[in-house]
């Protein structure tokens, strides 16, 4: 039964693939922790790809409600809201049906921030180009070794809020370690949104 689930959620994230690749898409999911800056995150990136001249559109995962989604339409951004009710995770059956109420004329880059928690995300891919993980320092820095699937799963991480690291008395470099012991062929992108450090990294990442 769960294998069936797992089965058929996979077959219609290659459709959504095929789709926002024939569409000139570029699409990111954007997992991670509650509070983590998922979404400020998004919306930072968002206007460095605009003043690059790149259309952005965001699909708003939460289980209930449209705070994250009114913050994306405040800054700008095309968004589309989905709640997911009681699952802990978007699926591709949503993004589908998110994916034909939008409009995404001219759309260069689609996110697609999904439910905040290191556990469900992973096992349920949506057809997205990346997949991307973002913790931060206020979880503390044992993160990685704590939920490692979602890392294994990912192409790309992000440690975010290193502003406040010291204050946290969080030791980036562990993280960075640990990470390394898991993926030894890439690399955990510190970032700050609130300084702007390591945002023109991610956007390379993802445009690579
Ligand atoms: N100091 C600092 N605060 C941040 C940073 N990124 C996000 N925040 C704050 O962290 C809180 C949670 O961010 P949010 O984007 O809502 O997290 P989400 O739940 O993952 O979407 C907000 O108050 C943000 O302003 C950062 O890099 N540095
Ligand atoms: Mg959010």
């Amino acid at each position: 039964m769960e294998i069936d689930i797992l089965a058929e959620n996979r077959h219609l994230a290659d459709h959504n693939r095929e789709k926002m690749r024939s569409m000139g898409i570029r699409s990111v999911d954007v997992m991670g922790s509650i509070g983590s800056g998922k979404t400020a995150m998004i919306i930072a990136l968002s206007k460095v790809l605009a003043k690059n001249g790149k259309k952005v559109a965001v699909i708003a995962g939460d289980v209930t409600g449209q705070d994250d989604y009114d913050r994306f339409k405040e800054a700008g951004i095309s968004a589309y809201n989905v709640n997911t009710g009681k699952e802990c995770h978007l699926d591709s059956t949503m993004i589908d049906r998110a994916l034909d109420h939008m409009d995404l004329r001219g759309v260069g880059f689609l996110f697609i921030e999904n439910v905040g928690n290191l556990v469900c995300p992973a096992d349920f891919p949506l057809g997205t180009d990346h997949r991307m993980v973002v913790i931060s320092v206020t979880e503390g820095d044992d993160m990685v070794r704590k939920h490692p699937m979602i890392f294994q799963d990912a192409d790309l991480a992000v440690l975010n809020k290193v502003d406040l690291a010291g204050y946290m008395e969080v030791d980036v470099d562990r993280v960075q370690r640990d990470y390394r012991t898991l993926r030894p062929d890439r690399e955990l992108i510190l970032t700050s949104v609130r300084t702007g450090q390591g945002l023109e990294r991610v956007i390379h990442a993802l445009e690579d």
